[in-house]
């Protein structure tokens, strides 16, 4: 009976900490408050971040003003956008984090890449299923929400499962 009670509590656990890992995935507002703009400096606010896989990029911009482009270290480098082909231009272009590496986007609007530093170069790291951090250390918004509510229920039932079984 207490066997068959404690292996329901790991298996209630597992599933949590499962859960809390599939939604702590990460929108990031690229530029937060000033999205996807003029002289903003892209590498120090990436700085800080970990991007993993399954993890969000959002451009928010006036459409028509910019757009973005994916390219390569070469492109990035030269701030070269050949392939209009895949260039997003809505103005909330979201962009999944698919693969693990390096990502570089650019604007591909005048010379926004060149003399406006309209270029971003993010490292992509794989997914664990390794818990999910802390809640609030690197995640923003209603993420964070979502986990602490899951780790805050979590606690919870397991108190009241320890407490049947004294
Ligand atoms: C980078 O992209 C450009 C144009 O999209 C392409 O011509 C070039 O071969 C690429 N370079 C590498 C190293 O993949
Ligand atoms: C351009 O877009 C077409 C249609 O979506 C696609 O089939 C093609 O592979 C793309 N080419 C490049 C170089 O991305
Ligand atoms: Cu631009």
């Amino acid at each position: 009976m207490a066997s068959s009670s404690l292996s329901t509590i790991v298996f209630i656990l597992a599933t949590l900490s499962v859960l809390a890992t599939l939604v702590s995935a990460t929108d990031y507002i690229v530029g937060d408050e000033s999205g996807w703009t003029l002289d903003f400096d892209y590498q120090a606010w990436a700085k800080d971040k970990v991007f993993v896989v399954g993890d969000k990029l959002v451009f928010n911009y006036a459409s028509g003003a910019h757009n973005v482009v994916k390219v390569n270290g070469t492109g990035f480098q030269q701030c070269t956008a050949l392939s209009a082909n895949g260039t997003l231009t809505s103005g909330r272009d979201v962009i999944s984090l698919q693969t693990p590496g390096r990502k570089w986007y650019i604007c591909g609007v005048a010379k926004h890449c060149e003399l406006r530093s309209m270029k971003l170069v993010i490292t992509v790291l794989p997914q664990t299923m390794a818990p999910a951090p802390a809640p609030a250390l690197s995640q923003s918004g209603s993420t964070t929400l979502v986990v602490s509510t899951i780790y805050v229920f979590g606690v919870a039932l397991f108190g009241s499962l320890v407490s049947f079984l004294v």
